[in-house]
């Protein structure tokens, strides 16, 4: 079934200047990859991000880590982008300005196309120093694991950002400046609870852009976004741009 989309929310994305979106976990469920706190099926619901997503934990059993981190890998690089993936990269060809911002570390923006993707959370496809924190792409592939560092000999760690760490200075600024400065936000497939990403869409409503969010639930962001549309994203996403802007030859030839 078509959403009816409000004929107001589609004239504010055809003629919005600036379009920032958000993305969480939910945009790649439909790619496979499991979410982190869905039931049954989220990441934190069958491991603790104590044990697994700290420094501390990584102190605590390096090796489980990185194993858990590996086999996530295996994950992502067997994924492949889906529909909602693939909506953006057309939002960002069709929109006058388009700035995706992504808490996913899964790299499927960018295999999609999406360009200038702002990664607030890293991207488990890289590994780092765990002491320098230089991105490191040549190790010596021993049986040990982590690896270590081939220029000073810590334990490699994935390039993700763990709980109680900062954010990328860089993302951060570049993700805030877009959430100021858009005319409308589209939070996706993100349960709005892990701060500061959370606090971006709240930003944008402050300064006056229209907000809206696509999602099969509430989160406590649904009550004031301007707009809450329930669904799956691999759904909505073409649906709403071909709402906008007339399907995309992809579309046509379905
Ligand atoms: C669909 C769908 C479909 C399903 N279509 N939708 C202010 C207040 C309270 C706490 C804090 C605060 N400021 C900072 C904090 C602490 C903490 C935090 O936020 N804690 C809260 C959880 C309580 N934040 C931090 O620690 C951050 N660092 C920081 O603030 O540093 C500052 C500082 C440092 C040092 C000293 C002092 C200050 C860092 C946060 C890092 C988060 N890291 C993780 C792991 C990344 C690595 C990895 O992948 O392992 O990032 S946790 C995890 O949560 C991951 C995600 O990016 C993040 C967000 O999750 P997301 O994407 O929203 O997924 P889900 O599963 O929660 O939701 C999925 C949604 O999709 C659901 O709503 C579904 O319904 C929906 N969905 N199918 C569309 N088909």
């Amino acid at each position: 079934m078509t959403t009816p989309w409000p004929p107001s929310f589609l004239v504010a994305v055809r003629h919005a200047r600036r379009i920032a979106v958000i993305t969480g976990a939910g945009i790649s469920a439909e790619s496979g990859i499991p979410t982190f706190r869905d039931a049954q099926t989220g990441l934190w619901t069958r491991y603790r991000p104590e044990d697994l997503a700290t420094s501390a934990a990584f102190v605590r059993d390096p090796r489980l880590v990185w194993d858990w981190y590996e086999w996530r890998r295996g994950m992502v690089a067997a994924a492949q982008p889906n529909a909602g993936h693939r909506a953006l990269v057309d939002l960002q060809q069709r929109a006058s300005a388009c700035t995706v911002i992504t808490q996913n570390v899964d790299g499927l923006h960018q295999q999609a196309g999406t360009r200038n993707v702002v990664e607030l959370h890293g991207n488990i496809r890289r590994s780092k120093c765990f002491t320098e924190g230089r991105i490191v792409t040549d190790w010596a592939r021993t049986d040990e694991r982590p690896p270590r560092c081939p220029h000073c000999g810590s334990p490699l760690r994935p390039d993700v950002v763990w709980f109680g760490e900062s954010l990328p200075a860089a993302a951060l600024a570049a993700a805030d400046e877009a959430a100021r400065s858009c005319d409308v936000l589209l939070s996706i497939g993100t349960s709005g609870v892990v701060y500061p990403a959370a606090g971006l869409a709240l930003t944008a409503l402050a300064a006056g852009a229209i907000v809206a969010e696509v999602n099969p639930a509430q989160t406590p962001l649904s009550d004031s976004a301007t707009y809450s549309f329930r669904g799956a994203a691999g759904e909505l996403l073409p649906e709403l741009l071909a709402a906008v802007w007339g399907p995309t030859k992809a579309q046509m030839r379905a």
